[in-house]
């Protein structure tokens, strides 16, 4: 969403325990009734955007380890990691790490994949570096080849190229998502799942109008492991700022057109960010698109909860554990689907 990054992936218990053996396969066939990735966006080294560099646990933070243990438990698998490009990479895109803030990201990458969840690495940038849209594909690409070297031998890493590009041109977005493909495989990193993101902020509901259908549809892979990663909240202008859902049924409506797309053209999806309130009104359109992506669950790989992590407060989709607003209010109601 444009203020919130959602991500969780719902995989289920026994898949979270399974998964060191199942990176050892291919990752994008799914097991059978079950999703691959069930997890929550813990969000945290992302905040405080127009404080950069910022320092830790003042400008930003990162997720809390209890939290991932309580969320594994309950059966998630799947943490995506809002964090600042700029931050990680603070002087140009060709630049080098800052030790500081990359030693943070891998301390929590580490400690996710070694319980033997995923854990998604989300530059949550908005196709921007500095508030720029970036157009520098070559810089992009190096951009990226710095960080999938970090990562290159943990199996249980997936990487998304950039969260939510929105106004800019279709064709950039295809570079940019194409340059990162290659950049991170040719990093080493060759193993793991790689998710793509479209213009228009990634939605689902807008998959095919806004044209990413057709544009992003060449993206490829010589690995053969992209997923498409959309977002979709439930309120009335899609943007997940609001606690009430447009109707009960709305959730399977917005992602019906999506998923025809990804039947049609043999691809692989996954709802990386979505949320409503902790309503009945907004539970009813949640699980009915949760049960539509289970019906449909040969192209819809997962899905992740927007948003956790430790600074949420009382915010109205705080998937927390124990007290976050969702946590308590929605969580119960999406267990069966976990
Ligand atoms: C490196 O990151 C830390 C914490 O994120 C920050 O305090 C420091 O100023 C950064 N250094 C540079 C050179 O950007
Ligand atoms: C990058 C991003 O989306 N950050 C947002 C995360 O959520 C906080 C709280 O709503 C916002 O203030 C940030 O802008």
């Amino acid at each position: 969403m444009k203020f919130l990054n959602l991500f969780l992936g719902a995989a289920a218990a026994g898949s979270a325990l399974a998964a060191p053996s199942a990176t050892k396969t291919t990752k994008t066939t799914k097991r059978a009734g079950k999703f691959q990735h069930v997890g929550v966006n813990e969000s945290g080294a992302e905040f405080g955007q127009t404080s950069l560099p910022g320092q830790y646990n003042k400008d930003y933070t990162w997720p809390a380890e209890a939290t991932i243990d309580t969320l594994v438990s309950q059966g998630f698998n799947t943490f995506r990691i809002p964090f600042s490009m700029e931050r990680l990479v603070p002087t140009e895109l060709t630049g080098a790490v800052n030790e500081t803030y990359s030693e943070g990201l891998t301390g929590i990458v580490s400690y996710i994949t070694g319980k033997g969840a995923y854990a998604i690495v989300d530059p949550h940038n908005f196709g921007r570096y500095y508030d720029n849209i970036i157009t520098d594909v070559d810089g992009f690409k190096a951009w990226w080849t710095t960080t999938a070297t970090i990562f290159a031998d943990n199996e249980l890493v997936i990487f998304d190229t950039n969260n939510e590009y929105h106004d800019m041109d279709n064709d950039l977005v295809f570079q940019l998502n194409q340059g990162a493909i290659d950049a991170i495989r040719g990093a080493g990193a060759t193993s793991q799942l790689i998710f793509v993101e479209g213009n228009s902020y990634t939605g689902a509901w807008t998959w095919i109008d806004s044209g990413n259908g057709e544009t992003l549809l060449p993206l490829s892979d010589p690995q053969d492991k992209l997923v498409y990663e959309m977002h979709q909240y439930l309120d009335t202008d899609g943007s997940g700022t609001h606690e009430e859902c447009v109707s009960s049924t709305i959730g399977q409506e917005r992602i019906q057109a999506a998923t025809q797309w990804l039947k049609d053209n043999g691809k692989l999806g996954i709802i990386g960010e979505f949320a409503g309130g902790a309503n009945s009104q907004c539970i009813d359109a949640i699980t009915g698109m949760l049960s539509y992506m289970s019906d449909n669950s040969d192209v819809w790989t997962g899905w992740l909860w927007w948003g956790g992590g430790p600074w949420w407060g009382d915010y109205m989709y705080s998937m927390e554990p124990p007290s976050g607003v969702a946590y308590t209010g929605v969580l119960p109601s999406i267990l069966p689907y976990l």
